[in-house]
């Protein structure tokens, strides 16, 4: 019997180790879905949008560490994953986009449902391929792995003509697919180059022999290298204070002795004079990205910067490292750990104690009775911590008061755009983690704007039993866009007052249990119902409307020109 190309990229697929899709349907990809179906080995999740497919995809990849697939039709299908594709790409998230394209003889004509996808998603993929026939088809589904999960990992496109789905393949290719291991990373390094790499090595080690005040800054690359306790160890051995960002958060116990919290815009007192304090900051797969760095001329004006990461095009992108290390941390990292010698600073761990490790005190309900959404958050944050859970945030305000208040975590159980900053993220990420890890709680905290932006995601939840408690942390408001209004726009909270929906009303319509909240001392019950809940269950968190993220480095400041909240009296 004939092998179509459908039934070809079905076995390339599984070839790899694929075992869910995320997406959604339509003419083009219908031989695809129709193999898929046949072939019964491959897990298709049924988003009810593109995007909440690009972003459970990229929610199952975060928490294992493998390649997340999402699948969508040609045209407004495939233009849907691009913020998506965007917002792996800026995490450095690995996955691999299939979309159906129009059949090969009405390319270029303005077919129904033609859209130049590989033009759209260029700049926000790390690659992109056209299946030009159905026998090119497993080597095309090789190569894209491999680039997804290279070097710095990010998404890779396959567009894949209707007719290239059902043509059908030479005998050959087939057996070549059968007998074609999954693609092995290619060797690392060795030569002149290799040597080179060590002598650094062993320079950046001599200076942090040297270092009196010296400070770690911890990325979402060590998570990706998996060189997470090798940190931890390395942090120990040379009493090393940690920063974690926000992509990095859960590649160091926040509760550490060590560790400082999170550095940055809104970072914690103690990270960010730390920083500007410090006489040497090793950078251990990070970007040193705007948010990290404000003002680039200002950021640790007194250290040396050393800069470890697998990518070259980010090193002296923004802050010029006095030497820099490109290479794999797994390899790296271990020969940097070796030359370290073990040392303790008494004088500078004092130092550090002189500022807050907290990013700001809390404070009682609100005038209106409210709860202040970081007191609530916190108790969220324990109960994500002590049990083991996941937690996916989406953007704003409560994003960064979750990333302030968040415990100790498992690696890979904090997701979030960081890059982006793309709203509606949390809902569809969250499910992509829960199907990844049906044991584990899996917690979605987002805004009432952001949850609004993919809300559709929750009747997927349903549908797939999807184990989640979602936390809308309801403030009325666009609250990041509102606290930067009232900051610098002399409070013209111009379109940024938003209405919304009954929460639980809505929830209860999708046939998931949910509760209002609105005083400061039913929150921990609450919590601990959704907790014990089988899930999906649902929190319409009601906040003080006016709360703002402290401590915020103005735009323009250096890290150590932080604002902090105005006191409150406390009667
Ligand atoms: C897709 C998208 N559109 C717009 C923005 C700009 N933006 C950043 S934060 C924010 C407000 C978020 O409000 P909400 O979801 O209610 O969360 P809160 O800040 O109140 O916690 C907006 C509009 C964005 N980050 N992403």
């Amino acid at each position: 019997m004939k092998t179509t190309g459908a039934e070809i990229l079905c076995q390339a697929l599984h070839a790899q180790g694929v075992r869910v899709l995320f997406g959604h349907p339509g003419g083009a990809i219908l031989p695809f879905y129709d193999a898929v179906h046949r072939d019964g080995r491959l897990r298709h999740v049924l988003t009810r949008h593109e995007q909440g497919a690009a972003h459970a995809a990229d929610g199952w990849a975060r928490v294992t560490g493998e390649v997340g697939v999402c699948v969508s039709t040609s045209g407004p299908g495939a233009t849907n994953l691009v913020t998506g594709l965007a917002t792996a790409m800026a995490d450095s998230v690995p996955m691999v986009a299939i979309t159906g394209q129009v059949a090969r003889a009405v390319m270029g004509t303005e077919a129904f449902q033609e859209t130049d996808v590989l033009g759209v998603t260029a700049p926000v993929t790390k690659y992109g391929f056209l299946a030009r026939t159905a026998d090119e088809i497993p080597g095309i589904v090789a190569e894209a792995f491999r680039i997804a999960r290279s070097g710095r990992p990010g998404p890779v496109l396959i567009d894949v003509p209707k007719d290239v789905q059902t043509e059908a393949v030479t005998e050959g290719v087939r057996a070549a697919l059968a007998c074609s291991p999954v693609e092995a990373p290619p060797p690392a390094a060795a030569g002149a180059d290799d040597a080179l790499m060590r002598a650094k090595i062993r320079r950046a080690a001599a200076l942090v022999d040297r270092a009196e005040r010296p400070v770690l800054m911890v990325g979402r690359g060590v998570l990706v290298a998996g060189v997470v306790e090798a940190v931890r160890k390395l942090a120990e051995w040379a009493d090393l204070p940690v920063v974690t960002t926000l992509l990095g958060l859960d590649a160091f116990p926040a509760e550490h002795p060590l560790a400082l919290g999170l550095p940055g815009m809104h970072g914690t007192p103690r990270a960010n004079h730390a920083i500007q304090e410090s006489d040497l900051v090793l950078g251990l797969g990070l970007r040193f990205d705007d948010r990290i760095v404000g003002r680039a001329e200002g950021f640790a004006p007194r250290a040396r910067i050393v800069h470890f990461d697998i990518d070259p095009s980010v090193v002296g992108r923004t802050v010029r490292p006095f030497l820099s290390v490109v290479g794999d941390l797994a390899t790296t990292l271990p020969l940097l750990a070796s030359h370290v010698r073990p040392r303790v600073r008494p004088s500078w761990t004092s130092r550090l104690r002189a500022w807050d490790r907290e990013a700001e005190p809390l404070t009682p309900a609100s005038a209106e009775g409210l709860p202040h959404a970081r007191t609530a958050l916190r108790v969220v944050a324990a109960q994500i911590s002590r049990t083991g859970g996941i937690v996916a945030t989406d953007v704003g305000q409560h994003q960064m008061w979750l990333a302030q208040e968040l415990p100790d975590v498992e690696p890979r159980s904090h997701l979030t755009s960081g890059g982006m900053g793309t709203m509606g993220y949390a809902l569809p990420a969250a499910i992509g983690a829960a199907i990844a890890c049906p044991e584990r709680d899996v917690w979605v905290v987002a805004g009432d704007g952001g949850f609004q932006m993919n809300i559709q995601e929750l009747a997927t939840a349903v549908q797939e039993r999807c184990r989640l408690r979602i936390v809308v942390v309801n403030n009325g408001f666009l609250g990041m866009v509102r606290q930067w209004q009232e900051m610098f726009y002399d409070r013209r909270y111009a379109a940024s007052e938003l209405s919304g929906p009954d929460f639980v009303a809505v929830a209860l319509a999708y046939g998931i249990p949910g509760r209002t909240v609105a005083c400061g001392a039913a929150v921990g019950d609450a919590v601990a119902w959704a907790g014990a809940e089988e899930g999906p269950a649902l929190l319409d968190l009601r906040v003080a409307r006016e709360d703002n993220v402290y401590p915020f480095v103005p735009a323009g400041a250096a890290l150590d020109e932080f604002v902090v909240a105005p006191r409150v009296a406390v009667s």
